[in-house]
């Protein structure tokens, strides 16, 4: 069952010895060889000597998305260029794009936390699977290929870009796994079903991740394709895909605290929050060369627990996400989460998990509109039916996020799909 069991299954006392060990190393290196910190941790007064072990953690500095963007490109790296062996980085919507980099070593890692997750899933040397995520400077594509490699999987390396061809070769290679984004796999499974060819595959495993999606719609994804749908949960800042997953009890996400240490803090106090208690995800690199982190700030919502896993894993689980602090929409001075939407939709049988947000400010006030995608046979039968389907969503939705709504149902395939991370949200109230 466990791929690594003397990483997976310490006591949390070994897990807290192995990391405070490691985080003194750190500490020490960063400061003697990255500046910023150097500087930070002198106006703070702390010297790494301060810093003996994760019970001191709350001491170091949080870093920021934008401390990375003002010292674009490489200013926070804390090796020679000819160290680094790869380069990666994710465009931002606004600003520069954050830059960051690896080393041989921080590559091996990688990988090798890949293939722990790949082998917690289920996926082993006998299998072949289609990396679906994007190629390039994206960590998806590049990070899930040199992880099933490690584990000695059978890569298919098809990046995105053409369905046609992916289910093509799905077919004719006889696929047993895939991972892309699960929007992207959605359409997939939409594809297949149209072209009659859904039980025409192999897939048994899929590794989804890199944008919010719900419980709901990971068992809407296993109902479709007859497989099992795993998340996985990565940001190119902390290393990409492989920092934390989920196994076979689907009960919160694994983080790899042998690498990164995990904080849960309050967004306003930055205090931390309880053990169960929503709030943002921290992480601090301890065995990171290239580009090590302290107390990054991932934005991402979740809580976190300590206790042992069915599956026998002592490490630390995330919940799933709930969504990016910057994600929220604050409507009325209401929160709303995108994925609340999802998953109150995924509630009514008659729609499909296609769904759009559009948000709009008309005489001062916000206007949530939700957009749907029913089934066609709605659009050609009675008014009537249209319109009650409309009400009854509109109520579901009311009672969900406490906030009136107006529902929009359209035709399949209207809303626009993805093969990377799925845009869920217009908020027209920033375009002008
Ligand atoms: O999305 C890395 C990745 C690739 C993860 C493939 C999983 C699979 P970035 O482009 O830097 O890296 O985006 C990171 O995506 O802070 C989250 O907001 C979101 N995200 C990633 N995985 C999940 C997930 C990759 N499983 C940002 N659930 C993160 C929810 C996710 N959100």
């Amino acid at each position: 069952m466990i791929w690594n069991e003397a990483k997976e299954c310490m006591s949390r006392d070994e897990i807290t010895n192995l990391q405070s060990a490691r985080l003194r190393k750190m500490v020490d290196r960063v400061y003697h060889s990255v500046e910023f910190y150097r500087k930070k941790m002198q106006q703070m007064g702390i010297e790494p000597g301060d810093i003996k072990g994760v019970e001191d953690l709350h001491k170091l500095p949080f870093t920021t998305k934008n401390d990375l963007r003002d010292n674009y490109p490489f200013g926070l790296f804390a090796v020679p260029q000819s160290e680094i062996v790869r380069i990666h980085a994710s465009s931002g919507t606004t600003g520069k794009a954050t830059v960051v980099g690896y080393t041989r070593r921080d590559i091996e890692i990688w990988s090798e936390c890949v293939a722990r997750v790949l082998a917690m899933d289920g996926v082993g040397p006998q299998d072949k699977i289609q990396v679906a995520y994007g190629y390039g400077l994206f960590t998806g594509g590049l990070g899930l290929h040199y992880g099933a490699e490690n584990l000695g999987a059978t890569v298919i390396p098809m990046s995105t870009g053409n369905t046609q061809k992916l289910i093509t070769m799905m077919q004719d290679f006889g696929a047993t796994a895939i991972a892309c984004t699960p929007s992207y796999l959605l359409h997939i499974a939409e594809t297949l079903e149209e072209a009659g060819q859904i039980g025409n595959i192999k897939l048994k495993a899929a590794i989804c991740g890199a944008e919010p999606w719900t419980e709901n719609m990971r068992k809407e994804i296993e109902a479709k394709l007859n497989l099992k749908a795993y998340d996985i949960y990565g940001l190119s800042e902390i290393m990409g895909p492989g920092v934390a997953a989920d196994c076979e009890y689907h009960n919160g996400l694994h983080v790899y605290e042998d690498h990164f240490i995990p904080e849960i803090i309050n967004t306003e106090t930055l205090e931390p929050c309880k053990e169960g208690e929503i709030g943002e995800l921290v992480f601090t690199t301890i065995t990171k060369e290239a580009l090590p982190l302290f107390r990054y700030r991932t934005r991402d919502l979740t809580s976190i627990s300590y206790d042992k896993c069915e599956c026998g894993r002592t490490l630390a689980r995330i919940s799933r996400f709930k969504g990016r602090s910057d994600d929220m929409l604050i409507i009325r001075g209401v929160n709303v989460f995108p994925s609340q939407v999802e998953a109150a939709l995924l509630e009514i049988s008659e729609t499909s998990p296609h769904y759009m947000l559009i948000v709009d400010r008309v005489n001062n006030l916000d206007i949530l509109e939700v957009q749907v995608e029913v089934e066609e046979s709605f659009f050609s039968d009675e008014i009537r039916q249209l319109e009650s389907l409309t009400k009854k969503i509109a109520h579901v939705l009311q009672s969900a996020l406490g906030l009136s709504v107006k529902v929009t149902l359209v035709e399949p395939k209207t809303i626009q799909r993805s093969e990377g991370k799925a845009k869920r949200v217009i908020d027209k109230r920033k375009l002008v």
